[in-house]
């Protein structure tokens, strides 16, 4: 599903108009300062989901949409209890922030507790909804960028001040809740003064401004007791090699992990630092291109220990490869740290950011889990938006609820596929002609080529087995 050129103008616009709605919400009729008159009250007498009760597990049979029929949270498998393998998480800008916005039509989604402001008030009140939604799903996490949850000011002051006050009361929320914030990050990529990237800016006053920027955003993600801190790269790549000085900005890029890392340490965060790779989307090439990229970019700048990665499933897509690979990759190097679970359209081939609905995937991606004994600190954060023509309240809770089934039928096949074997013996045996002495000697790096030669010439002609492909297929089918 690799993106088709024809579409890049398409999803870039598509791209800043989502994120520019998501920010201001339409129609926006009152200044985001702390004084504004309008707006001015954060209560909301009633319920923000009335009729919508606990989300309880309630089994395969069951036609109640409003119920899990394969999330058994307190269930064990495989030793682990289900709520634990995925810790699954709502993305504050998607679930509170979307407005169903595209590049040819205005929002779609108006949800009743929305006055049209951008204001503080506004701000705290969508916050109390956020903590009853994820109370009322029974996931255990939330995440978050600073400027979903808290407007931006006309100074950094302001933004501060604003992002304290909403803060506060998140804080409060998760203390009566024993809710936790999986991951917090800064947005820096919908203000225009990002538009030559944040930390690759071609421009000095925005790198401070990023700097000063993630700070904030990293002090605040402590202070809720985050278990990870999110680096996604939006706009850090290029749109011309022509007028770009890449390896300078990749230069940039690391001393500004290097400055992260150091204020992480001097705030004593203890979190999980995460990049999250995407080729494309908005910038035309961005540096975090995929797992293996960020991988070696790490290992480049001596950053290797101190960052995992967040590997997002439409992001993989993007990149030209299956989620499977990019969780393969991200695990055997270590460095797999969280999952932003979500799916792209194989027809549409853009960020379309659904849930992932398709059990064979789910199943690939938690054999992947499983390998790695599960992925905390980090979880399953749904980075997922409803589609545009889905405009009831309820719909935000359907979502979810497949999407978290699909997972839990996922975890389910793949413990089945653990439990039998047969797929990991399929495997071993594939590999069995260096269970030998001689395949010690390669695998221990004391085989040299003259060595192997005299090999080769002693047995003559290598005979060479079937991949069973179809076999390891079947087997996987088996397991659905
Ligand atoms: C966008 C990214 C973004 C990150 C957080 O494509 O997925 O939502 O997860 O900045
Ligand atoms: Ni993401």
């Amino acid at each position: 599903m690799i993106m088709k050129s024809g579409k890049l103008l398409l999803l870039l616009l598509s791209f800043n108009v989502f994120y520019y709605a998501a920010v201001n919400c339409a129609p926006q009729t009152c200044p985001a300062t702390k004084d504004a008159k309008c707006g001015d009250s954060d209560d909301w007498k009633a319920e923000f989901f009335p009729g919508i009760s606990k989300i309880k597990y309630e089994g395969p049979s069951s036609k109640n949409p409003l119920s899990f029929k394969w999330h058994n949270p307190e269930e064990e498998i495989l030793g682990k209890k289900m709520k634990d393998w995925f810790r699954f998480s709502v993305a504050f800008w998607h679930t509170f922030r979307g407005t169903g916005v595209d590049p040819f039509g205005a929002p779609t989604k108006y949800w009743p507790w929305e006055d049209g402001t951008n204001s503080l008030s506004m701000a705290k009140r969508r916050m109390r909804a956020n903590f009853e939604f994820i109370n009322k799903l029974g996931v255990d996490f939330w995440c978050f960028h600073d400027r979903d949850i808290a407007p931006d000011g006309k100074t950094i002051e302001e933004s501060n001040e604003n992002l304290d006050e909403v803060v506060a009361l998140a804080h409060e929320l998760q203390r009566q809740s024993k809710k936790r914030v999986l991951w917090g990050t800064a947005q820096l990529f919908v203000h225009p003064r990002y538009m030559h990237g944040a930390a690759t800016s071609s421009e000095l006053a925005v790198y401070a401004y990023a700097a000063a920027q993630v700070k904030k955003a990293l002090e605040v993600t402590h202070y809720l007791g985050g278990e990870n801190y999110v680096f996604w790269g939006g706009r850090e790549g290029y749109q011309s090699l022509l007028n770009t000085d890449m390896e300078r900005e990749l230069n940039h890029l690391a001393r500004f992990f290097e400055a992260a890392v150091a204020h992480k340490k001097k705030i004593g965060f203890n979190g999980t630092f995460l990049i999250e790779p995407k080729p494309q989307e908005p910038t035309k090439h961005q540096y975090d291109w995929d797992a293996a990229t960020a991988a070696n970019f790490l290992r480049k700048y001596g950053l290797i220990g101190e960052f995992k990665l967040n590997i997002e499933c439409n992001h993989a897509t993007l990149s030209g490869h299956s989620c499977h690979h990019e969780l393969e990759t991200a695990r055997i190097n270590g460095l797999l740290g969280n999952i932003d679970a979500n799916t792209g359209d194989p027809q549409v081939g853009w960020d379309t950011n659904q849930f992932l609905v398709d059990i064979q995937e789910a199943t690939m991606i938690m054999l992947s889990v499983i390998r790695n004994g599960g992925i905390a600190p980090g979880g399953f954060n749904f980075d997922v938006k409803l589609r545009r023509e889905s405009t009831d309240v309820e719909d935000l809770f359907i979502a979810h609820i497949v999407g978290m089934d699909t997972m839990a039928r996922g975890l389910r096949n793949a413990a089945k596929l653990v439990e039998d074997g047969s797929l990991a013996e399929l495997v071993r045996k594939r590999y069995q002609s260096f269970d030998t002495e001689i395949g010690a000697q390669i695998e221990a790096g004391k085989a040299d080529f003259d060595f192997l030669e005299k090999k080769v010439k002693e047995w003559g002609e290598p005979k060479v087995a079937s991949a069973k492909q179809e076999l390891a297929e079947m087997i996987f089918q088996n397991a659905m």
